[in-house]
């Protein structure tokens, strides 16, 4: 391709003028592979970004979305409906945490975060609470790219040029801590009480004033952290004792990334909102989902049965051909027991992570079922190089990472065999040599 057939795609979290001169093209998928333009096939260790956990052109998949361009290409979500909305709704409530069987559908995680946000704010005020009106995030947080979502997020670089954002939030303080945590082998033993920051803004803003408190059960866009034994549970038990919402932000960790259907289940904490996109479809269409408790949802269906009960809502919210991949998605993974094979795989996983350990510039491995970080020393005065040099490097020897600052991130599908395993941590293992 001509170098200036790639000037008008304005690319998104890329470097846009390194890539073009050196680019990095797909061409194809299938199973646990890419292909390149240049015929090099690309083993997936991270699921394309999170999101194709049953691996890529699943056929059940692929045959669903064919038929239903064919059948019903489009139907309005407003005041209409069409039946595989209600199934696919239906079907997610039956691997939900319990009681979390109600489901709003949105077009990706960003949309997501942000109804949900909406959601908790709106629910205060129909039960005549409406000065609960702060959000509370986290430092190192991500939740997307909207507005809503990167004023409760915590990473600089998102929220540093977008002006003054959302009034009236707070943030939590993140839970990474190398110096205690180091090479923990699985929920990282210290730093349960920072949960406590929670009851210090509650002393601060008044309890009366807050609406909900956003977290990922498993931040990892900002490096895969894992939370630490008690953490979740703390709290929980802060936002019952004080009537705020608890909202997870499963983007990453929904759909059998930790062992569980959700992270919710692995670590034993229910939220009251439960915010989803990218696996709910194994990556094949854009869709997202936030879950909600029944109780949550019925306060808002008084008044009138006429009248809209929440003004809120996308062009393409339950689309056609989402729900029909979502329904063939949740398929797949029950055929082949997916949503809990990260449970089966993850002492496996751990172990190749750990012989990583003594590598050099290797200063951290953290994981939970397939979810694995692996942190770097950052080269002197130039973060983020090092990982990214480790990437380029394994993407040239046929394996496909991501990196975020200076840690690599790993999600393989979940159908990746031992011997893919292994083959990922070589070819990182001799990267990191290569790097030092
Ligand atoms: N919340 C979380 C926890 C996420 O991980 C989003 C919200 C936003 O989803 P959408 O579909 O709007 O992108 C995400 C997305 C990375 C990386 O490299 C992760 C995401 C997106 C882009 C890059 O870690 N996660
Ligand atoms: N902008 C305009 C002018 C619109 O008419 C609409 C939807 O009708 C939107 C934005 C929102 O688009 P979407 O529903 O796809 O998020």
């Amino acid at each position: 391709m001509a170098a200036t057939d790639l000037d008008a795609y304005w690319m998104p979290f890329t470097a846009n003028r390194q890539f073009k001169k050196s680019p990095r093209m797909l061409v194809r998928s299938e199973g646990m592979h890419y292909w390149t333009d240049d015929g090099r096939q690309i083993l997936d260790g991270v699921a394309g970004l999170w999101c194709v956990n049953a691996g890529h052109a699943r056929p059940k998949i692929v045959q669903a979305i064919a038929q239903q361009a064919g059948e019903l290409d489009y139907a309005p979500p407003f005041q209409m409906g069409h039946p595989k909305a209600f199934a696919l709704a239906d079907q997610l409530a039956k691997i939900a945490p319990a009681g979390m069987n109600r489901v709003f559908f949105t077009n990706s995680g960003s949309e997501s975060v942000d109804t949900a946000l909406k959601m908790a704010l709106a629910y205060h005020r129909v039960r005549g609470e409406g000065s609960r009106t702060r959000l509370i995030g986290r430092e190192r947080g991500y939740h997307g790219v909207n507005f809503g979502g990167i004023s409760v997020g915590g990473m600089v670089a998102n929220r540093k040029m977008f002006g003054t954002l959302l009034s009236g939030v707070d943030h939590i303080r993140h839970t990474h801590d190398l110096q205690r945590n180091a090479f923990s082998n699985g929920q990282p033993q210290h730093g349960a009480e920072l949960a406590d920051d929670l009851e210090r803004l509650v002393q601060l803003h008044d309890a009366s004033t807050i609406a909900a408190v956003i977290v990922e059960p498993i931040a990892g866009s900002t490096g895969v952290l894992i939370p630490p034994q008690g953490y979740l549970q703390r709290l929980r038990e802060i936002c019952d004792r004080h009537g705020i919402l608890l909202i997870f932000d499963e983007v990453i960790t929904g759909f059998g990334r930790t062992g569980q259907p959700f992270a919710a289940q692995t670590f034993g904490v229910t939220p009251d909102l439960m915010v989803t996109a990218k696996g709910i479809t194994n990556g094949c269409v854009p869709m997202g989902a936030v879950f909600v408790k029944q109780a949550l949802h019925d306060a808002f269906m008084n008044g009138p049965e006429h009248l809209i009960e929440f003004f809120h809502g996308y062009t393409y919210s339950a689309h056609p051909l989402a729900c029909a991949a979502g329904l063939a998605t949740l398929e797949t993974y029950a055929d082949e027991g997916l949503l809990t094979r990260a449970s089966e795989l993850q002492g496996y996983f751990a172990d190749a992570l750990f012989s990583l350990k003594g590598l050099p510039n290797v200063i951290d491995i953290r994981h939970t079922g397939l979810v694995g970080g692996i942190e770097l020393q950052p080269l002197p005065g130039e973060p983020t190089k090092r990982a990214f040099n480790v990437f380029l490097d394994c993407f040239q020897q046929g394996v496909l990472i991501r990196t975020t600052g200076d840690t690599i991130a790993l999600s393989p599908p979940l159908i990746i065999e031992k011997s893919q395993i292994d083959r990922i941590i070589d070819t990182i293992g001799g990267a990191l040599k290569r790097a030092a």
